[in-house]
């Protein structure tokens, strides 16, 4: 039993009066039954402090929301902060039979398939970095992006009913990771790739490529992409006629950022592998881990946007696989590109609250990395140039660019910032969060770029994510550790052991570990945290509203009596009104071969009152929110009767919230 009373008496005594308005009983606990129920769980006072401070009373609303992605689980976890509790996920690039997405219905199939995309919909996908739409360089609560590390894709989530509603392969990208952000206005957001593709590569017109191909040309077959991604204002699709990319070197592009206050209108990506080492252990070349560490220096990829956008509003530019692209030459030629070196395998390229301060880390260094946006442009300006790379690119000089280094140990990673001036920095290898100062005007001269602060956490942090900490608005207050490992943290469930988030308060001038939340559905990569009631998700659709578009779908029905069957050769098309707690018509007839199309009207207008309509054997299972109309089609092939059902528990009738569709030959 740990020593409780002594140290334990003043501090809960502080925690209740703090939650009670009377001193000496608590919601029924008096102070001695605290202190009791704290030494019986064998709490200790920081625990109990702890406790208190994360602890949301039932019926209670947290004051911030972690939007985290889910890895290759596919999707984005909505976690409340500090509570640690998981609110929502929503399905991006995974089917997901609870919320009907990919099993059916209208929305989520075109949302899957991406579009104009294959038939045959990928089921899963690496969702990514999340980007909240932003105004001002604010989060604005209206949309979230997410790309897919694997297939180069976005995913749209509309903050209005927290539903995917767009995906969009981005042409000439096979992979993807930087960004993905928005600009400081949503005007675009960008993604570029990772490991580079084969420029211009179409294998439906009948190119090819051959292993000497890869291993001896490799630096003029493949190339990486930038790419802004239009965002239409109102609904927040992208729209890929509008948008456009520049060509990179085929170095390994890596994480990216946007300029934002006085660097708005220029982008940043860090990379790797600029030795282009292709991998081939048993062809006799280094495996790329050797290969790609030979330089002492890679490079920090400098863009100016909104130059390019102009450039590409002039036509400079030629279409490849649907999109417009600024080549490399037309790049340099627009000094729209540049250069910096950046310290061997680099990663995390972090902007700061004001858009003034660039940081980048180390990863097997133990420095992070300071540039100036002033000290940039001013290199750019007196073309202050180390040299140009093979492509052409015109290279800064090092020493001209960097605003200061700060040693924060091993492994340094992602950085995210706070309202004071502060930034936070992962250590991937030493498992621990560094806090250290950014430069004026955050910080004095003699202040500045010194380590002030360092908590242990478990293991192997990756991103971190600061309340709005990427932002031009952060919060201070919390920061959420995302752990790879928990190796014996938690109740041992099986060899996939959770991956672990750790909550810790940086509200004071030390960081406290306040809480863990295990994370059993996914390999999550990276979160923004934004204030909770920048959000406001609708409660209910209005009537007859089709979630795919917003607006109200022509096969809405206002009423029961307006539901009906109609057939026509090898087609049974049903207008369906869903209500609690019948489905009319209740009965379907079709003949084998038959397509069936239901167009279903959920007729409820109160919050909660969600109906499923689910068709065994078949891949049906849809989820109609209140005041949803959703149209579901599929294949009647096998003779038989069928009971269809209502999958929410939605009335003490819902059992029988059923009815039958009967397949004849
Ligand atoms: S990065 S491996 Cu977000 Cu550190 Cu992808
Ligand atoms: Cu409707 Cu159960």
């Amino acid at each position: 039993m740990k020593k409780f009373f002594v140290v334990a008496i003043p501090l809960l005594i502080a925690g209740a009066a703090a939650i009670g308005a009377c001193a000496r009983s608590v919601g029924g606990a008096s102070q001695s039954q605290l202190l009791g129920l704290a030494q019986s769980r064998n709490l200790s006072p920081e625990d109990a402090a702890h406790a208190i401070k994360t602890f949301v009373p039932p019926g209670g609303r947290d004051e911030y929301l972690l939007f985290a992605s889910g890895g290759h689980s596919g999707q984005v976890h909505v976690i409340g902060v500090p509570s640690m509790r998981l609110l929502k996920t929503i399905a991006v690039f995974t089917p997901e039979p609870w919320q009907g997405y990919g099993y059916g219905a209208d929305w989520s199939e075109k949302a899957l398939a991406g579009g104009d995309g294959p038939k045959d919909p990928l089921r899963w996908g690496d969702a990514h970095h999340p980007a909240l739409s932003e105004t001002d360089g604010k989060y604005d609560g209206r949309w979230l992006y997410i790309n897919d590390r694997a297939h180069g894709r976005i995913g749209m989530v509309d903050l209005s009913d927290f539903r995917t509603k767009q995906i969009l392969q981005v042409p000439n990208l096979e992979t993807s990771h930087g960004g993905i952000f928005a600009t400081p206005n949503t005007q675009y957001v960008h993604i570029s790739s990772k490991v580079p593709a084969l420029k211009g590569f179409n294998p439906s017109k009948g190119q090819s490529i051959t292993l000497d191909d890869h291993l001896n040309k490799y630096a003029d077959i493949y190339r990486g992409y930038s790419t802004f991604v239009k965002i239409d204002q109102k609904t927040g699709r992208m729209i890929l006629k509008d948008s456009f990319q520049i060509e990179l070197p085929p170095y390994t592009q890596d994480l990216a950022d946007a300029g934002k206050g006085v660097s708005d209108g220029w982008a940043f990506i860090n990379s790797y592998n600029v030795e282009m080492a292709t991998g081939g252990i048993q062809q006799g070349k280094p495996a790329i881990e050797v290969g790609a560490s030979q330089l002492d220096f890679d490079y920090l990829h400098i863009i100016n946007w909104k130059k390019a956008e102009q450039v590409a509003a002039a036509g400079k530019v030629t279409e490849l696989n649907g999109i417009r692209v600024i080549s490399l030459e037309t790049a340099i030629a627009e000094g729209l590109l540049f250069l910096a070196p950046e310290p061997r395998s680099p990663h995390g390229v972090d902007i700061a609250p004001k858009g003034d301060y660039i940081t980048v880390s180390g990863k097997l260094d133990p420095h992070t990395t300071v540039y100036g946006f002033d000290l940039i442009l001013k290199a750019i300006e007196s073309k202050n140039f180390e040299g140009k790379d093979r492509y052409g690119i015109p290279i800064l000089k090092f020493d001209a660019v960097v605003a200061g280094k700060v040693e924060l140990g091993a492994g340094p990673l992602h950085t995210q910032y706070d309202n004071k001036g502060n930034a936070y920095t992962s250590l991937y290898l030493e498992s621990a969060v560094a806090k250290w100062t950014l430069g004026p005007p955050y910080h004095s001269a003699e202040e500045a770029f010194k380590l002030v602060d360092k908590v242990s956490i478990h293991y192997n942090i990756g991103h971190l994510a600061t309340a709005q900490g990427d932002t031009m608005d952060p919060q201070g207050k919390y920061l959420i550790a995302m752990n790879k490992w928990s190796i014996d943290r938690h109740t041992n469930v099986g060899p996939l052991h959770p991956q672990n988030f750790q909550l810790i308060d940086i509200s004071g001038p030390k960081m406290e570990l306040l809480a863990d939340m295990p994370i059993g559905f996914g390999e999550p990569h990276y979160a923004q945290m934004v204030k909770a009631d920048t959000i406001k998700a609708k409660a209910v659709y209005s009537p007859g509203e089709s979630p795919a578009t917003g607006a109200k779908n022509p096969d809405a029905i206002a009423s029961e009596k307006d539901a009906r069957i109609v057939k026509r050769p090898g087609v049974v098309e049903v207008w369906m009104n869903v209500v609690r707690s019948h489905f009319t018509p209740d009965i379907i007839t079709a003949k084998v071969g038959d397509k069936v199309i239901v167009h279903l009207t959920n007729q409820e207008t109160t919050e909660d009152a969600t109906h499923g309509f689910a068709v065994p054997t078949r891949n049906v299972m849809v989820s109609l929110d209140p005041g949803e109309t959703t149209t579901v089609e599929f294949v009647a092939d096998r003779a038989g009767s069928y009971s269809f059902y209502c999958t929410e528990f939605c009335s003490a009738l819902h059992l029988e919230m059923q009815g039958w569709l009967i397949v004849e030959k």
